[in-house]
């Protein structure tokens, strides 16, 4: 199977994390989709990466989706729970993270029109939506805990591991490491990985 995505897109990188994290082998192609003859317009109707194009011609996305189908499908432990509210809260945490894309990416697309042209409101919003997510999720880890949920790497770690990683290329004045010691401890923790390597940025 091959996955479809870029280097700067978050969403990408979460699904990366993911097959990686599950052994499962693919090629993963950089496929920018306003790119003249990219091939993900016709593969996903959306134009949108990530997506993952099975053997069989099949298109899976979002990038929600390829992690649940890829989580199912390959091998070693669960990244997403099988308990009701365990999954749950896994999800709830993978909403997150990419509630934090979704406004990291309002902020850049926001950031690139002329400085006349901005809406410091629509700025102000998301980034404050960024802050609080950020709080939040350090404060779940300020116990020292490694895993976002339960004892072991999940979803829940991946998906934000995927967006700090976004923060780091499009908002490194944001300084989260400076301002949440938790959450630079859970980011250099999750970077020691090994399967996670190939995806992590340079
Ligand atoms: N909710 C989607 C978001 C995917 C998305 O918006 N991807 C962006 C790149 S980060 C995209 O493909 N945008 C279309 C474009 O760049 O033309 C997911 O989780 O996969």
């Amino acid at each position: 199977m091959k996955l479809l995505g870029s280097d700067t897109s978050p969403y990408t990188r979460k699904a990366r994390f993911v097959l990686l994290e599950k052994g499962l082998a693919h090629d993963y192609v950089v496929a920018p989709p306003r790119e003249p003859g990219s091939p993900v317009p016709q593969a996903n109707p959306l134009g949108r990466i990530p997506t993952l194009l099975l053997d069989d011609g099949t298109a899976v996305f979002d990038s929600a989706v390829i992690c649940e189908y890829a989580d199912a499908l390959g091998a070693g432990p669960a990244l997403i729970p099988a308990g009701r509210e365990a999954r749950m809260r896994v999800r709830r945490w993978e909403a997150l993270a990419d509630g934090i894309m979704d406004s990291a990416v309002a902020v850049r697309v926001e950031s690139l029109r002329p400085p006349e042209r901005q809406d410091p409101a629509t700025l102000a919003l998301h980034g404050a939506a960024i802050g609080r997510a950020l709080a939040h999720a350090a404060a779940a880890l300020a116990d020292g805990r490694a895993f976002l949920e339960g004892d072991a790497c999940s979803l829940a770690d991946l998906a934000l591991l995927a967006a700090l990683a976004y923060l780091d290329l499009r908002q490194p004045e944001r300084d989260w490491r400076g301002a949440w010691p938790a959450l630079a401890r859970f980011d250099a923790a999750l970077r020691t990985r090994p399967a996670l390597r190939a995806a992590l940025p340079g």
